[in-house]
This record gives C-alpha cells, structure tokens and sequence, in this order.
C-alpha cells in the first residue's frame, strides 16, 4: 500500500521573524456591529477576555507599539470590534481584532447585554475568524462569562477555530501557583492550548508571537491522488 504524499510540515519562524511579523500591526477599521465589518480574506484571529484581563498590555507587547490596542483608562467604554492589519504593507495576511472587555461593573445592563451580543455573534458567524485568544487574569480564574464564550464557540473549536487561553499577569504569581492555575484552567479549557504570560517579564511573548504567525500561516493541504481508473477531469476544451 502507498501513502499519500505527506502534506508539508509547518515550520515554526524563529522568535525574531514572528516577532516582526506582529510589529507590521496597524490600525484597519472599527465597528460597532458584526454587519458593519469588511469582508477579510486572510485568517483572523480574535482577542476576547474580561475587562482588566490586560488585553490591551498584551496586544502592545506582541506587537510592540505602545498605543496600538489603547490601554484604556475607562474600561468597558468603547464596546467596538477593532481590526489590525498584519503583514507586510501590500501584502496583508492576516487580521488582529480587539475585542472590548466583558464584565466590567459600572456599564449598564441593557448595554452589557447588548455587547454580549454582538460578541457572541461576531464568535460564532463571523466566517473569517480562524483563531482565538482568550484573555485571562489568573487570579480570578475562567469566571462564569469566560465559560459561557468557551460554551458558545465549542462547535467553531470542533470544527478546527483554534483556542487558546492566555493567563495574563504571571509576574504576580510564583512558579508553584502558575504550574497549579496552568493545569486548572487547562481542564477547564477540555484539553484546548493554555499557556502563561506576562507582559512586565515578557514571560510567553516569543512563544505567543510564534505561535500566532503558525495559526495564520497555515501550511497548504498536499492535493489527494486521484482514486485509480478514474482520470483527472480536465476542464471542457471548446
Ligand atoms: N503586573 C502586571 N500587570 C499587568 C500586566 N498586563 C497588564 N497589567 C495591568 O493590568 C491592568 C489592566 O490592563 P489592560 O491591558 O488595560 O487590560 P484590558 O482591560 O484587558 O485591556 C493595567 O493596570 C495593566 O498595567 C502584566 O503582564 N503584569
Ligand atoms: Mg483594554
């Protein structure tokens, strides 16, 4: 029996390479409703994770500019979908969007629900979302709402969205906590990609870089060999 021929093994960038990659970040466009986003042709992956998580930290430190993703002094206050452009300038290949934080207290109900919404629903139709970073804060843990979103997007997750929860702010933990909130939260997440970070340490940061640039560089499929006896069908010549 002969295999098909092996698809191509995706080659990890260095840490340089894929660091920047996520420095060519720039500003593409906001909205305030799933509608209202552009049609994106290249992978995209989502930050999405609690007010105060420090997803705003995390997205300047990956992508080194310090006022990308704002780090903002009234959480909770712009409830838009921010995208970023990665890749060189001509050549986007892959979209960053920022989503507001969840769970913050002084928003009103009618507006969190309402944010909620979209939230969802951006996480579970929007068609080019590839990928997606769960922020979290250790010392809180997943709450309620971090669940719900895991819930929501489980389907996308089955069907090959990739995941993964980055547990933020590790300076604040010792090496004991962060290896038991590691394998916590990894049960939690059933079995999905859970790793530690911190911007103040950059604890994470090369790894995170590296891994991102491999989810939105996915390597292309080998083309099956068509069954025996039946020819490849050729395209009707006039
Ligand atoms: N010690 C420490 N504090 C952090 C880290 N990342 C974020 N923070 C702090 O956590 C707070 C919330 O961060 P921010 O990025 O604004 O959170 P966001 O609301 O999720 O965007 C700020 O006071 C940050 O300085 C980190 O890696 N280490
Ligand atoms: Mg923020």
């Amino acid at each position: 029996m002969t295999s098909p021929p092996a698809a191509p093994v995706p080659t990890a960038p260095d840490a340089k390479t894929a660091l920047g990659w996520m420095h060519t970040a720039r500003f593409l466009t906001t909205a305030a409703q799933l509608h209202q986003l552009p049609a994106i042709a290249v992978p995209e992956i989502a930050f999405v994770g609690r007010s105060n998580a420090g997803k705003s930290t995390c997205i300047n430190t990956l992508t080194q500019q310090r006022q990308l993703a704002f780090a903002s002094k009234k959480p909770g206050r712009t409830q838009h979908i921010n995208l970023f452009a990665l890749g060189r300038q001509g050549e986007m290949d892959a979209v960053l969007a920022d989503l507001p934080g969840y769970g913050y207290a002084a928003v009103s109900r009618d507006d969190k629900l309402r944010w909620q919404r979209v939230m969802l629903n951006y996480l579970m139709q929007r068609s080019s979302l590839t990928a997606i970073v769960l922020l979290c804060d250790p010392r809180l843990g997943l709450t309620e709402l971090d669940e719900a979103l895991l819930e929501a997007v489980r389907p996308r997750v089955e069907d090959g969205l990739k995941f993964l929860v980055l547990l933020t702010k590790a300076d604040k933990l010792t090496r004991a906590e962060q290896a038991r909130v590691l394998s916590i939260t990894r049960l939690q997440a059933g079995g999905g990609e859970v790793r530690m970070f911190s911007a103040l340490k950059r604890q994470g940061v090369d790894e995170v870089a590296q891994l991102l640039w491999q989810w939105a560089h996915p390597p292309v499929a080998a083309t099956p060999p068509a069954p025996p006896g039946e020819p490849e069908s050729e395209p009707d010549v006039p």
